[in-house]
């Protein structure tokens, strides 16, 4: 005899997901009875961290990966979480449990009423299966749903005391046994056309997004670059989770401003924008204008219908995002043009006490490891980061594309334990520290080496910057006065530091990201937003 959780378990070992993230309740406990041991949990202490962390893992693994909350109050928890992993194209399996089959109706204390409407629409699919022994098949769909381009969460809910019915083996062994490959290519005639315009333009440019990074298209947006003479900018820095292109590369240009007026503004003078995996845009604030330069038309490459059907402007070709652009580089020659104007190096920025935060990324910058990663959160400092640091390789930043707080730490976890040779820095604000504070928890307790420098401005800066953008004056809440960072991570386990000044700063880098153990670095940074 197989039971559910048997055939389930087989069915997760084949796909991969052999770590779990979760949070345990008793509705949970059946899942886990006699948890195999090539199964590895990450226990995260509230659903929030849990979701998050999953998510950086599942995208620097490049695997589905599987998440088990508790019921309609977990998954309540990860709600925001879930959101950003949506946004990031991230291919969650999340589970919850349920009250037993026969408490359902009565509704008995836990159980989740509408299971399948809670998470609905930040999941690419949402189900609970109507008989025990459907639950490996209905677990199988969702591996491949999440899998399937565009990737991101799923959701399935499971009573409680499905786990020990007995499965139909054939039908188990069906489900177990699928394998489902969706990488679509473009239809010859689009790619020869898009190939085509890109050669005949006269000032074409190359907007990089990043599913160029998760579809492992680095080295072909590079190559087709070069070829081509484009010069190249990033998609803008709050929608994109990802860095599509070399940011020390010659022909990078820098990162384009979110709002729609100033963007076009940028490109002006391009008479192609081709956009390279990402929506367009994920424009923020509302500053309107024309939705183009005066004489430019634009085609996107994407692999998400949706990305492709909402934008409000120009071409698309819905396709996988590496194989179409190999197919465009084949098709283009060397182009005769003038190579793209250099980009300046960053400025220097001007002393101060405390110091800028232009001035904190740029010590970060001078002692930045050739292979570490970056999970950035820090609102006021995003900017500077991506100007001073210029991360140039692939699998080397990640951002919450859905603008939600708590992605930054928590996921700086699940990227460590994902890439467990790489440093992991993590770049974040005081204030949202707080959002996943418990992640801190799991870096010690598994003993993940990840980095974590707080800036400590003593306020939500970003949130000052805003109020004068929207002309809010009087508005509450935006001072974060003796919020210890330090302090409470320390009570969590982890080794912390609080240092002010260049030197002190770079010397305490150096030492936590050589350090095998999870280690924090707080430093003093002056108020206000640093762009540069
Ligand atoms: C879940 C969530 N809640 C609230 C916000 C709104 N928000 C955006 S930035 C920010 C302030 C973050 O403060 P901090 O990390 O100290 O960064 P700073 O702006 O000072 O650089 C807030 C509250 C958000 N983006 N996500």
């Amino acid at each position: 005899m197989t039971s559910v959780r048997e055939a389930s378990f087989e069915l997760f070992r084949r796909a991969g997901m052999t770590t779990m993230f979760g949070n345990p309740g008793s509705t949970e406990l059946p899942m886990l009875r006699d948890f195999p041991g090539d199964f590895r949990y990450v226990l995260g202490l509230q659903e929030a961290v849990v979701v998050g962390m999953a998510d950086g893992y599942s995208q620097a693994s490049g695997s589905p990966t599987l998440v088990n909350l508790h019921t309609a109050p977990g998954v309540g928890n990860a709600m925001g979480a879930i959101f950003n992993a949506q946004a990031n194209h991230s291919p969650l399996v999340i589970t919850a449990g349920q009250q037993v089959r026969a408490a359902m109706t009565m509704q008995a204390n836990l159980t989740n009423r509408d299971a399948a409407r809670m998470p609905h629409p930040l999941v690419k699919w949402s189900y609970e299966v109507p008989r025990a022994q459907d639950v490996p098949a209905a677990l199988g769909r969702a591996t491949h749903m999440a899998s399937l381009p565009p990737k991101g969460p799923v959701f399935v809910s499971v009573p409680m005391d499905d786990w020990d019915v007995e499965v139909d083996d054939a039908a188990a062994q069906h489900a177990i046994a699928r394998r489902v490959s969706g990488r679509a290519a473009a239809d010859p005639e689009s790619v020869r056309s898009l190939a085509a315009r890109v050669e005949e333009a006269k000032n074409p440019v190359l907007v990089a997004g990043p599913d160029i990074d998760a579809s492992g298209a680095w080295d072909s947006a590079i190559a087709l670059a070069e070829r081509q003479r484009l010069p190249v900018w990033a998609i803008p820095a709050p929608g994109g989770g990802r860095i599509g292109f070399p940011e020390s590369h010659p022909n990078f240009q820098g990162v384009l401003p979110p709002a729609i007026a100033p963007l076009s503004q940028t490109l002006e003078g391009h008479d192609l924008i081709l956009v390279v995996g990402a929506s367009v845009f994920s424009y923020y604030p509302y500053i309107p204008g024309p939705l183009l330069p005066e004489g430019a038309e634009l085609v996107a490459i994407t692999s998400d219908p949706d990305e492709a059907a909402r934008a409000p402007m120009g071409d698309a070709v819905v396709a996988d995002v590496a194989e179409t652009l190999k197919w465009v580089l084949h098709q283009v020659g060397e182009s005769e043009r003038e190579a793209p104007p250099e980009r300046p190096p960053p400025d220097e920025p001007e002393d101060s006490d405390p110091m800028s935060g232009t001035e904190a990324m740029r010590v970060l910058a001078g002692m930045w490891p050739d292979d570490a990663i970056a999970v950035i959160e820090t609102p006021s400092s995003t900017a500077a980061f991506r100007n001073q640091v210029r991360i140039s390789r692939p699998g080397s930043y990640y951002f919450a594309a859905g603008g939600g707080l708590g992605y930054g730490l928590a996921s700086a976890v699940g990227v460590q334990i994902a890439q467990p040779d790489r440093p992991v820095v993590c770049v974040i604000g005081e204030g949202s520290v707080q959002y996943a504070v418990s992640a801190f928890y799991t870096a010690a307790a598994y003993e993940v080496p990840v980095t974590v420098l707080v800036l400590r401005n003593s306020e939500y800066a970003i949130l000052k910057w805003f109020a004068t953008f929207e002309q809010v004056e009087g508005a509450p809440g935006l001072d974060l006065p003796k919020l210890d960072t330090a302090e409470i991570a320390d009570g969590y386990g982890i080794s912390s530091r609080r240092v002010e000044g260049a030197a002190d700063l770079e010397a305490a880098l150096r030492e936590a990201i050589a350090s095998p153990r999870p280690e924090l670095v707080e430093v003093g940074v002056a108020p206000g937003m640093w762009l540069m």
